[in-house]
């Protein structure tokens, strides 16, 4: 089958290697091949978003929000079939697959109107006869680096803004979710998208890192916290202004008071869910005392009735593990964790299908905050249960990590909902809800090791993707 191009300076350009993208939960099942792109290309790439700069941001704020709607128009006309997809090639569930199309959808449509919306204050000066506007400019020429766990919704809510504020992007879709990046590529170029404005390259960090790197004047990115670091350190000799989302270890504090059932729910929601390949994953259940047995007892049983498998199976809950690699180290952490003394409560093994594919059952087990386990990301169907004797030791454990994306707590008692809210050191908190699950108009982002730089969407992607300027004018 030919290899699908990268998209430079609006043509479609081949090289002489691909990349196969296969379906996770078949591994006979491959959905394409796609061309890797070189260092030169990726030079190419910034060069022609470099070129593409001035007309593009000169371009009307209507015109940009018309682009940006009929994208969305088209992604909610075609929500299933993108949906499938997604399940096919990042091996989330259909359902799954379909609310992060929906969930791109929204946000192209959010960004339309926060084309037309965004701008500056008019201000007096504190001296006299003069005044002062302070107003927006595109930041320039943008590198967005995406993961394959959330392929259109993370590509969607760094891609519109920088449209929408009048950016150009060099574009590099993770190599295991290329088919969906292609897609989203022509439905860009199809609804009146400029060449040169948005350019894709298909191929490892490693080979076109410092290519994406040198020449351009913000990177967003997404990912590890190990990629994260070396994008730092490529990105202070330029001075390119960075947004890196990374990392959690997020922890879900359950008290006594809490409602069994929801705690439960959102316990297995926020753990095991999109296998628990979520950033905002709670990996740590800290849980009190008095309801650990109840608690357990419950969410094991929650367990058992998951159903693990390939993800465009109508009744499968949990889709497969994204690759052999992935799979290995979720594995080695649980013998990790059985090794510093951890107990293997549920799971932990390997689940054969009907395909060949990455399977592997929820597991939950029950340790020490300062276990390997409950330190380092998994990035997998895992989570930790591990018991505190009050409040005041739960809130502690949660805030005792390198980490700081979102944390959760389930109680039914408000005046410790609220200290938690005001305590939690995240960026996110959640009360009586899953660690994960966000909306697309409010802003997103981390502390410590999980987030450096600005935040992303809601108004913090108009702080990233636009420079200010206060202009001071003197009347008469
Ligand atoms: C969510 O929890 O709905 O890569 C989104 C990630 C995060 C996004 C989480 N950046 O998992």
């Amino acid at each position: 089958m030919a290899a699908k191009p990268n998209l430079i300076n609006g043509e479609w350009v081949g090289s002489g290697e691909s990349i196969a993208s296969i379906n996770p939960s078949n591994l006979g099942d491959c959905i394409g091949e796609f061309a890797l792109a070189n260092p030169k290309q990726a030079r190419l790439a910034v060069v022609a978003a470099r070129e593409a700069l001035p007309s593009w941001s000169a371009t009307t704020t209507q015109l940009r929000s018309d682009i940006l709607m009929k994208a969305a128009m088209e992604i909610s006309a075609r929500r299933d079939e993108l949906g499938e997809l997604v399940s096919r090639e990042a091996g989330k569930t259909r359902a799954e697959g379909i609310g992060e199309v929906v969930r791109a959808m929204q946000i192209f449509q959010f960004f339309s109107g926060e084309a037309v919306r965004y701008g500056g204050e008019n201000l007096p000066s504190v001296r006299p006869g003069i005044g002062v506007l302070t107003s927006r400019e595109p930041v320039g020429v943008v590198a967005v680096i995406t993961p394959w766990n959330f392929p259109v919704a993370i590509a969607a809510w760094k891609l519109a803004p920088a449209l929408a504020f009048g950016n150009t992007v060099v574009f590099k879709p993770s190599e295991e979710t290329p088919a969906i990046a292609w897609e989203l590529m022509r439905i860009l170029e199809r609804n009146g998208l400029p060449p040169g404005v948005v350019n894709m390259i298909n191929a490892p960090g490693a080979l076109v890192g410092p290519a994406l790197t040198e020449k351009v004047d913000a990177i967003s990115f997404t990912g590890s916290v190990c990629t994260g670091r070396e994008i730092v350190s490529r990105a202070i000799p330029s001075m390119a202004r960075i947004q890196l989302e990374m990392g959690g270890k997020n922890p879900l504090v359950v008290l006594d008071d809490a409602d069994l059932d929801v705690a439960v729910e959102c316990a297995a929601n926020g753990a095991f869910f999109s296998a628990g390949q979520r950033c905002t994953a709670s990996s740590r259940l800290v849980v009190m005392s008095r309801i650990y047995d109840r608690f357990v007892e419950a969410l094991v049983k929650r367990m058992r009735s998951l159903k693990v498998g390939d993800a465009l199976v109508e009744d499968t809950d949990i889709g497969p593990i994204i690759n052999q690699r992935q799979l290995d180290s979720i594995q080695r952490s649980i013998q990790i964790g059985k090794d510093e003394g951890a107990e293997l409560l549920e799971g932990g093994d390997l689940v054969e299908a009907k395909t060949p594919g990455f399977f592997m059952r929820p597991t939950l087990m029950l340790g020490t905050n300062s276990m390997r386990i409950n330190r380092d990301e998994i990035f997998g169907p895992f989570a930790c249960v591990i018991c505190a004797s009050d409040y005041d030791e739960a809130l502690a454990i949660a805030n005792d990590t390198d980490y700081g994306l979102s944390s959760g707590i389930c109680t039914r008692s408000h005046k410790l909902a609220t200290h938690f809210r005001l305590n939690a050191k995240s960026g996110l908190t959640m009360v009586n809800l899953p660690t994960a699950g966000l909306d697309y108009h409010v802003p997103f982002g981390g502390r410590n090791a999980s987030s450096y730089g600005l935040g992303e969407q809601g108004k913090s992607a108009v702080e990233f993707y636009t420079v200010s300027k206060t202009a001071y004018v003197a009347y008469g």
